[in-house]
């Protein structure tokens, strides 16, 4: 505090940290901040808010210096041009455009293994895989990672992929997926990398959409006591692609994930089929690096929005490297020494970024979990947690508030003495000893803070900090987010923008707002790690993102300000639902309740879930004629399943005879949320729907 006091006033033209540093430098209540401690401070690299201050403003105020200071520590085989960067987030001045480093030529799996083996990292735990069952594990070192990598790089190479081709991956968290990755990123082809929970169909539109040479899957895998057969579901995706008529995936790469399925009990179709095992250990543990210019793609990541089809997000090599890696270093104030546990699934941006590439350029030890977080019981965490003595633990507030749900429960039914005798023996969390933790973060959606403080409280014994990092699959790395030992931290709140971002907040009519308010997010200027466009279509990048508010790229969250200048998400402005923190787009779900022969029309709004964050509510009206029954219900929930994929199913299906709609036939979500969440008297202004009365209709059908 005494440090904050001493801050210069002015922080000249940026005006989130007015609040901090004018007049009397600390408007702070007491209560509502929770400090790092002193011991943490003063060996973190941002040690206090005074040190973000400076690093901060330099680096607004000369991103090209800033930035290209930090990108100098990387391998370049030859180093950018003139230009550090060129952008133009403004489309009323032409076309958007964001590069970094252009000119300069690097290859991001060569920094991520090749430079940490010369600096002597090799004999380093590059990851510890921990499989479904506990007791089954595996390592790799750097050294081992690196010809791992060179033998995948050198097949992929051997049957023909080359620099700018699409490599499509449906892995689940193997070693072999981050291996992908990065023997594509090696020969310059471009990953993209299907979640595993999605469906067939949902894979298919992925393969049509970017005609991959190869697809690489395993034969299955096993999700807690569940075994899911992964090479059917790329099987049966595979045979609707090629139906669409564009000839692609020759190849269907497929590692045997022995503990889940044998070999032999796996479909095969010999002129298309190669098992992993038998072909890529007989490559050479070696191979040459294809330099790429810094704005070459390295991967493509579909992601949800509030129409159409899915996005392919398209991120490029040089910034990307630079912004994830040093996000990865001051957002968990990573030092060489850390265990380091992300739980997220590399079918996320968050698994590339802060499973694959930010840790590994780092030279940090990852833990990869192939499993369930609560199987064999809710206390697996905690007890990978204390094998690996794990320091740093990033994971979504949906796992968090079922862990805290599961753990409060357990306490509760199997220790009914609990408060005569203290014991915590029953306590999922309290029966490890996670005293390796020295940092926590969150990250997928707001964490409430409740949720908030029991991750505070119990899992870390008040003693780590916590890193709320807010950013998007577009936005490649963190944007918003604590920097653990700068920051007193309020339960809730994301805090402050990361070096080199231009958070703003704007009005309807996409006027800056600033002091203490609330609106939508934007960010005035580019960032190295920002996507350059959607995959095929530029023109949609534009209408999404930079024509809502002309000048600025729009995010999608709203987000309002404190009067200390903290940043509060509020959750997404648009069509886009947030169910444990994978993104659906409301247009997906309805249109595949729609394609259901006795659905005809439907409309999907978010609603509070307990333990998810948002839940998903459809209503649906039938074709005339057609009772609503129980088993259409689930015939209509199976589309769901079918097309996007079980994460994707409705929690709850609401027959209406009829939609709320306006004069013009727009569909009022409005109401329909207020009729969704039970808000019945909060309906507000219903006069300019054109049948006022399905009001009342839906109401009376809300429990059928
Ligand atoms: C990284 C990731 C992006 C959307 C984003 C926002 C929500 C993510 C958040 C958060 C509040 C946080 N979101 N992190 N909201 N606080 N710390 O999740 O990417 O899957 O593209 O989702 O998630 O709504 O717009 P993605």
């Amino acid at each position: 505090v005494e440090s904050m006091a001493t801050m210069p006033s002015g922080a000249g033209n940026i005006p989130h940290l007015n609040a901090i540093v004018l007049g009397e430098a600390l408007a702070f209540e007491e209560n509502d901040l929770i400090f790092p401690s002193d011991d943490f401070s003063r060996q973190a690299h941002v040690p206090s808010p005074l040190k973000y201050l400076e690093m901060y403003k330099r680096s607004i105020e000369d991103p090209a210096g800033f930035w290209s200071d930090i990108a100098s520590s990387f391998y370049w085989k030859q180093k950018w041009g003139q230009q550090v960067y060129l952008e133009n987030l403004d489309v009323r001045k032409g076309d958007i455009r964001i590069e970094w480093f252009k000119g300069g030529t690097t290859n991001i799996c060569y920094n991520c293994l090749d430079s940490n083996v010369e600096a002597g990292l090799g004999d380093k735990i590059a990851f510890y895989w921990e499989g479904n069952e506990p007791g089954v594990d595996a390592t790799l070192t750097y050294i081992q990672l690196l010809h791992n990598v060179c033998q995948l790089a050198n097949y992929l190479k051997d049957i023909g992929v080359k620099k700018g081709d699409a490599v499509v991956v449906y892995l689940p968290m193997l070693m072999e997926l981050p291996i992908t990755m990065l023997a594509c990123a090696r020969i310059g082809a471009v990953h993209s990398v299907v979640f595993a929970g999605f469906s067939a169909e949902s894979l298919a539109q992925r393969i049509v959409d970017c005609k991959p040479k190869v697809v690489i899957t395993c034969n299955a895998v096993k999700r807690g006591s569940k075994v899911i057969h992964l090479k059917d579901i790329v099987d049966a995706a595979l045979i609707e692609s090629s139906q669409s008529g564009v000839s692609i995936a020759d190849v269907c790469l497929t590692y045997e994930n022995q503990s889940a399925m044998k070999k032999e009990s796996t479909k095969w179709k010999e002129e298309r089929d190669v098992w992993w095992q038998d072909v890529i250990p007989k490559y050479p543990t070696t191979c040459a690096v294809e330099w790429v210019d810094a704005e070459d793609p390295l991967f493509l990541l579909y992601t949800s929005g509030s129409t159409g089809k899915p996005k392919g997000v398209v991120h490029t090599t040089g910034g990307y490297m630079v912004y994830t890696a040093t996000t990865f270093k001051y957002a968990f104030d990573y030092k060489p020494s850390d265990i380091y546990w992300c739980t997220a699934d590399c079918g996320w941006i968050t698994g590339h970024s802060y499973v694959t590439y930010g840790p590994l350029l780092n030279g940090a030890s990852a833990v990869i979990f192939e499993g369930a977080p609560n199987y064999p019981n809710p206390g697996r965490c905690w007890d990978i947690v204390d094998k690996y003595q794990v320091t740093i633990f990033y994971t979504a507030p949906t796992l968090v508030r079922s862990l805290m749900r599961d753990s409060d429960e357990a306490r509760y039914l199997t220790c009914p003495y609990f408060h005569l005798c203290g014991c915590d023996i029953f306590n999922y969390v309290t029966r490890y000893s996670r005293k390796s933790l020295r940092v926590l973060g969150s990250v997928g959606e707001p964490i409430n803070p409740s949720a908030w403080r029991w991750f505070f409280n119990l899992v870390g014994d008040s003693r780590c900090p916590i890193s709320d990092t807010w950013w998007q699959t577009e936005t490649g790395g963190f944007m918003i987010t604590p920097l653990p030992g700068a920051w007193p931290q309020k339960p809730g709140s994301a805090t402050f923008p990361f070096f080199g971002v231009q958070a703003v907040i704007v009005d309807e009519k996409g006027v800056e707002i600033e002091g203490e308010c609330s609106g939508y997010l934007c960010v005035k200027s580019s960032w190295p790690g920002a996507f350059r466009t959607l995959y095929g279509d530029h023109e949609r990048y534009e209408t999404t993102y930079f024509k809502p508010f002309p000048g600025y790229y729009f995010s999608g969250d709203g987000c309002s300000r404190d009067k200390d200048g903290y940043h509060w998400l509020t959750g997404r402005v648009d069509d886009v639902i947030n169910v444990s923190g994978h993104r659906i787009g409301t247009a997906e779900v309805e249109s595949a309740l729609v394609s259901h022969p006795q659905c005809a029309e439907a409309a999907v709004v978010g609603v509070e879930h307990e333990v998810k964050g948002q839940g998903i509510y459809a209503f649906v009206t039938l074709v005339e004629g057609v009772p609503y029954s129980e088993e259409l219900r689930k015939g209509l929930i199976l589309n769901v399943r079918k097309q996007i994929g079980a994460f994707a199913a409705p929690d709850k299906v609401h027959w209406a005879p009829g939609l709320p709609k306006t004069r013009s036939g727009k569909i009022m979500r409005r109401i329909l949320r207020k009729i969704a969440s039970r808000q019945l008297d909060e309906l507000g202004d219903t006069s300019t729907l054109a049948e006022p009365n399905v009001v009342d209709q839906l109401i009376a059908l809300a429990d059928v």
